[in-house]
């Protein structure tokens, strides 16, 4: 992989922020873009854009041959056997909320239990809050270890015969630890229950085979893998996907309507009422184009060297304190400054042009149970360098040595 060459791809990267030239460490809150999503939704807007699935004219049917294509690179990445397995979402937040809205309303009952982690983003655990509250299912934690990670025993003792929904998150992004889907899903499955998998961290990160998984639901977001804001996809087995009622009504997504009933469209067009995102589609389907002419498994090789390099030079200093797991991380690192707020981390390091994200990240039950209220997080993607590491750790010490006198 050669790093310098993809980063002449991001126009963003390329710019001072405060006098120093940017390090951006942020790309598990979103992903910057490269110039070929950037110039493929210029194109689509500039020559192609029509609504989808209704004109006779050529821009429709060329809008709705890019909206389609974009479907298929999504199953193609995931290799999810069929394009109308792919529904998509304004991201990952609206994929799980269809499962848990849909889905688990429809099949848990007083008496059922739908398992998650106390590692969850709140995307993945509100809506199985709701859920749960909505069915008088119960909701049930599967347990962490010191590191934060979880152990199959503990899946095999929290999931049971009452269990409906398994729904967990291959990539923590606080603690960074990849959990092992295809060991969970099995012991979904043997107790009768569904894994719905929140795939926010893993896509853009690693080559993921929801088939090889045996997953039931996959949750991904386009603005975290390179691709625009606004977009996302919901991947789910077809039998499950067929049974399922939608949760919005309107445009698009009817068969045939009638003043007191209607009848549906059939998958995955029954799940997107309304015009879609037919741009972001577009700049998504460029993303994964891009993705896979880099290679996710080179990728994943990058970040993990990212992510050991980085866990190495912060924990050698002194006051600094990581969280998660070691081994088996993607590329990120939770930490906190000795008496430094989170925050205060954040904002000194953008004085010196490096953006990193301080705050609960959407986890706040995972900071009680780390008990601390916020931390420091830096993020790594293909763009990153070790020179980017070294200008963190290098910061990072500056800012320890600036409150220490500011507080002495
Ligand atoms: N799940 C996980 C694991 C996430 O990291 C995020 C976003 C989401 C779900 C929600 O994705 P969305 O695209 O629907 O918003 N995580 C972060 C973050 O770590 N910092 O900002 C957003």
């Amino acid at each position: 992989m050669n790093i310098q060459a993809i980063r002449e791809q991001f126009p963003i990267l390329h710019q001072e922020i405060n006098g120093h030239p940017l390090v951006y460490l942020d790309s598990a809150a979103s992903s910057q873009k490269p110039r070929s999503v950037i110039d493929a939704m210029k194109r689509y807007y500039e020559l192609d854009h029509a609504n989808v699935h209704r004109g006779v004219h050529t821009l429709g049917s060329r809008a709705t041959d890019a909206y389609e294509g974009a479907r298929e690179k999504v199953a193609g990445l995931l290799n999810a056997g069929a394009p109308e397995q792919i529904i998509f979402t304004r991201g990952t937040t609206t994929a799980l909320n269809l499962v848990a809205s849909s889905y688990a309303r429809s099949v848990c009952k007083e008496g059922d239990e739908i398992v998650i982690t106390q590692m969850e983003h709140h995307s993945n655990l509100i809506p199985w809050q709701q859920a749960a509250k909505a069915t008088g299912a119960t909701l049930k934690y599967i347990p962490l270890q010191q590191d934060g990670s979880i152990t199959l025993e503990d899946v095999e003792q929290t999931v049971t015969a009452n269990t409906k929904v398994v729904a967990i998150t291959y990539v923590s992004n606080v603690l960074g630890v990849v959990n092992p889907i295809k060991e969970i899903a099995e012991i979904a499955h043997r107790n009768g229950a569904v894994i719905v998998v929140d795939g926010a961290q893993s896509t853009p990160h690693m080559k993921v085979d929801v088939r090889e998984l045996d997953v039931d639901f996959y949750a991904l977001s386009g603005h975290k893998m390179c691709g625009p804001t606004g977009i996302g996809a919901l991947y789910g087995k077809k039998s499950l996907l067929n049974a399922m009622e939608p949760i919005e009504f309107g445009g698009e997504m009817i068969d045939f309507v009638d003043l007191y009933e209607s009848t549906w469209k059939e998958i995955p067009y029954r799940f997107e009422g309304g015009t879609p995102i037919i741009a972001g589609a577009v700049g998504l389907g460029a993303a994964i184009d891009f993705l896979n002419e880099v290679g996710l498994d080179e990728i994943d090789k990058h970040e993990r060297t990212m992510a050991a390099y980085a866990y190495e030079r912060l924990s050698a200093l002194e006051g600094v304190t990581l969280y998660g797991p070691k081994e088996n991380r993607v590329g990120l690192v939770t930490f906190n400054l000795d008496d430094v707020h989170p925050h205060d981390v954040a904002t000194v390091l953008d004085s010196k042009g490096i953006a990193i994200r301080a705050g609960h990240h959407c986890a706040q039950p995972l900071m009680r149970w780390l008990k601390v209220s916020a931390t420091a997080r830096a993020s790594f993607y293909l763009y990153n360098t070790e020179a980017d590491i070294d200008r963190l750790a290098d910061a990072l010490l500056q800012t320890k040595e600036f409150f220490g006198h500011a507080i002495g």
